[in-house]
């Protein structure tokens, strides 16, 4: 058994009912005896990245404890995606949920299945902003103050979420 980490996973859809997506997912990650959800942000809508003509998205991020080690965790969160639907097909395409291991810890790593810090987190409003509402004095590895990062960052169409 590891010592407990705190964790946070950014979460995100744009298919099939997006809000619903993310409360499902939500509802799942608060019940697993794995971890313990202790903070969420609120919704937000947000314009995509990535491929043009697909639909905006819904993102939120979250702030878990757990004693999962990186990689089991990650396990985790790729099942919640399969048991929701999601189809891998192209890169930063449309998905029914995306559920990404956004920080572990002041953990950094690059691989091949898991990169911690989450990859391109400093540019993306839908991250930093969400993120900036439930832990506004996080320092990310590698990368700075949260807060510092977020002053950088401009909206790029982030709303919240009514
Ligand atoms: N992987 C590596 N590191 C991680 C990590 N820290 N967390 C690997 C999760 N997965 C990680 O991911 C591809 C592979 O990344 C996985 O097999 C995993 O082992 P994926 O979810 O299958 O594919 P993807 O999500 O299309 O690719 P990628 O590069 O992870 O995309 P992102 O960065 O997740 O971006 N626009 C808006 N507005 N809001 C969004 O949420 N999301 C994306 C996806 C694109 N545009 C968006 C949004
Ligand atoms: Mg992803």
């Amino acid at each position: 058994m590891q010592h407990p980490a705190i964790a946070y996973i950014g979460l995100g859809s744009n298919l099939s009912d997006p809000v619903r997506q993310v409360r499902q997912a939500l509802e799942t990650l608060s019940t697993l005896p794995e971890v313990t959800l202790l903070k969420k942000s609120g919704l937000y809508r947000s314009s995509p990245m990535g491929p043009v003509g697909q639909p905006d998205y819904v993102n939120g991020v979250v702030q878990l404890e757990t004693r999962l080690a990186p990689f089991p965790l990650l396990d985790l969160l790729q099942a919640i995606e399969q048991q929701q639907g999601r189809v891998r097909n192209e890169r930063w395409g449309p998905r029914t949920l995306d559920l990404d291991l956004l920080l572990y810890g002041d953990l950094k790593m690059e691989g091949e299945r898991l990169t911690i810090p989450h990859p391109g987190m400093a540019q993306r409003a839908f991250v930093l902003y969400p993120l900036q509402e439930i832990a506004p004095d996080l320092v990310i590895p590698g990368l700075g103050a949260l807060a510092t990062l977020v002053g950088q960052c401009p909206k790029q169409g982030l709303r919240p979420y009514e």
